[in-house]
Parts: C-alpha cells; sequence; structure tokens
C-alpha cells in the first residue's frame, strides 16, 4: 500500500473537495432521475470511488488525456467538463456532449481531453496505450491516464496492452479502480491474484497499491508516476482500493454483499473526510457552506438545460459517424 503523504496546501482541498461534491450531488440527481424516466438506457453511479478521480486529477495537467470505462460522469466532471452538457446527454438531448448520442456510457469532450466513455469491458486499455503513442510521436509531454475496473484485468487485451506498454516505454498510466466487484461477481470468484498491482510487476512496469478512498494517497502516487512518465520512464500501474455504495448500474439490487461491508467502507467516505478535514483543521466552515450551495445551483441549472434542450433531429443520425480527413487528434 502507498505510504499516506499529507499535503498541507488548502487550495487543494478546497478543490477535492468541491469537485467530489458536484460528482457526488451529480449522481444522485441522475439517480432519482433514472427513476423518473427522465433519463433511459444504462447508467452506472461512481458513488463511493470519488476520491480516485479527485486524487488522480489534481496530479496531471490539463492536457493530459484521460480515458475511462462506462462508469465515466465523475471522470469528465474531473476533467472540468460543464455539468449541464453531461446531464444534457444524460437525456439525450442535442445539446449534450456527444449530441445526445452517447449516452451516459459514452461522455467525450475533445476540448477536456477527455477520451470517454468505453461500453465495453476493456475496450479503453488499448486505446488508452494508442494515445499515449501519438502523444510520444509528438513529443507533446503529455500523459495519459486510462482507468479501468477491476474485471477489465480478466481481458486478455490487458496482459496484450501492459506488455507494448513498458516495451515502448509509453507515457500512460494504467489505474484500476478495485471495487471488489465486477457486476455481481467478486474479484476472488475470478482470479489468484487479487492483489491486481502484482500483474504489472510481472511486465517490469513500476506497479503500486493505493488507498482509493484516501485522496491524499492517490495524488501523491499518480503525481509521482506522471512525473517520470513525463520525462520518458514510461508507463505504471496503479491499484486503488476503493468500493462502489450502489449496485453496478440501476437495475441491481446488490444482494450480493452485506451490509456490514457496505457500512465499512461508508465509514471511510472521502468526501465527509475531506470536509473534516477543511472544519476542524482549516476552520473553515464558512466554506463548506457556500461550496454546498454553489453544488446544489449548478445541478438545478443542469437539470433544467437538460429538459429545455431539444432531442437531436432526424438528420443528426447521419452526422459524425466517420470521423473527417485530416482531423486533428490531439
Ligand atoms: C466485453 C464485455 N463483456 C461483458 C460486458 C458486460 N459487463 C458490463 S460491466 C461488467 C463488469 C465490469 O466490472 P469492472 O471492470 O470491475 O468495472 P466496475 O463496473 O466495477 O466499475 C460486465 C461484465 C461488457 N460490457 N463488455
Ligand atoms: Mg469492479
Amino acid at each position: 500500500m502507498c505510504k499516506y503523504i499529507p499535503i498541507l496546501d488548502y487550495k487543494i482541498y478546497a478543490n477535492w473537495y468541491e469537485s467530489m461534491l458536484l460528482m457526488r450531488k451529480f449522481e444522485e440527481k441522475s439517480g432519482q432521475l433514472y427513476g423518473q424516466q427522465k433519463i433511459k438506457g444504462f447508467c452506472h453511479l461512481y458513488i463511493g470511488q470519488e476520491a480516485i478521480v479527485a486524487g488522480s486529477m489534481s496530479a496531471i495537467d490539463f492536457k493530459d488525456p484521460v480515458i475511462t470505462s462506462y462508469r465515466d460522469h465523475a471522470h469528465a466532471i474531473g476533467k472540468g467538463v460543464d455539468p449541464k452538457h453531461i446531464m444534457a446527454e444524460l437525456y439525450g438531448k442535442i445539446t449534450g456532449c456527444c449530441k445526445g448520442k452517447g449516452g451516459s456510457m459514452h461522455i467525450f469532450s475533445k476540448k477536456h481531453y477527455f477520451f470517454g466513455g468505453h461500453g465495453i469491458v476493456g475496450g479503453q486499455i488499448p486505446l488508452g496505450a494508442g494515445i499515449a503513442m501519438a502523444a510520444k510521436y509528438k513529443n507533446s509531454k503529455q500523459v495519459c491516464l486510462c482507468f479501468l475496473g477491476d474485471g477489465a484485468v480478466r481481458q486478455g487485451v490487458f496482459n496484450e496492452t501492459l506488455n507494448m506498454s513498458i516495451l515502448w516505454k509509453l507515457p500512460v498510466i494504467f489505474i484500476c479502480e478495485n471495487n471488489g466487484y465486477a457486476m455481481g461477481t467478486s474479484i476472488n470468484k475470478t482470479t489468484n491474484t487479487t492483489d491486481i498491482y502484482q500483474i504489472g510487476k510481472y511486465y517490469g512496469i513500476n506497479s503500486f497499491k493505493v488507498d482509493g478512498m484516501c485522496c491524499e494517497s492517490v495524488h501523491s502516487v499518480i503525481k509521482n508516476v506522471v512525473d517520470n512518465a513525463r520525462s520518458g520512464a514510461g508507463p505504471a500501474l496503479i491499484e486503488a482500493k476503493t468500493y462502489r455504495y450502489k449496485g453496478h448500474s440501476m437495475s441491481d439490487p446488490a444482494k450480493y454483499r452485506t451490509r456490514e461491508e457496505l457500512n465499512f467502507y461508508k465509514n471511510l467516505d472521502p468526501i465527509e473526510k475531506i470536509k473534516n478535514i477543511i472544519i476542524n483543521k482549516f476552520n473553515n466552515v464558512d466554506f463548506i457552506e457556500k461550496i454546498e450551495k454553489k453544488v446544489i445551483k449548478i445541478i438545478e441549472e443542469s437539470v433544467s438545460f437538460a429538459e429545455n434542450s431539444s432531442m437531436p433531429s432526424e438528420e443528426e443520425l447521419y452526422k459524425d459517424v466517420y470521423v473527417q480527413k485530416n482531423y486533428p487528434f490531439i
């Protein structure tokens, strides 16, 4: 487990609190709207795992590309995509960041160097290496963060990509968000190597395990491997141990786990933890109240933006299907 290194800059704590609260409230609202059938199709909530995105995003530059799986709302928010355009995407509206064609599992924003949102388990892994390869080829000094679940580690392509990434010293950081389950299947039922970071070591990749409920730990380990990758050291594999409070998707009552297990992780809630630090260590209750109001307003505005936007027209079906020739990549 990566050693906890305290970071004392107040600004970082303030940003973590604001961005995690935004992720949490956005998703609580999304869950509610799904129940009202305002949002249709798939919807996978990230609630409980927020410290991984918050701690990772504070460790990278704006131009560093990020790619992830279908559990992607928080990654997009963390990368700076406007919640209005994410909410409109969930509604399938033309004002969504993918013009309503992607939905919950496929949030993209080229402007924010956010490469999705992928529904095929593990599909983003070789794409993340490809993005890193482009960065290396162009000598752009960007480092790609490629997030994946513990279930995605079971895909063969994970091993193939680790092999090529280290061979070609690609600037890509694989961050396995180990929440212990792939849908309803616990990790213990699918592997002998439950310490996923060990797999990276077989390939000679710098690999670490980190407490995924702790922003400070995630930030410090990601900062370290990103700095190294930027100066040419190649890839890293980080296993962040975490937990999702909700079921796999909206139709999962999560009966495969115990209440005690859920409560154990809820007691480690990263948002509560950062809130307590801001109140008790930095003595700033006013900030907490201000941010709570600000976040509620952002969510309300996102919902009314989505509600008041139009559905895509019929012609939209044929637009953006193929990439135009000479379309700039990164
Ligand atoms: C190739 C492929 N196989 C199966 C599925 C069905 N499926 C969707 S999510 C999922 C579990 C993935 O779990 P994990 O990688 O741990 O991510 P988490 O949902 O925990 O974030 C499966 C098997 C799929 N989408 N793609
Ligand atoms: Mg999982």
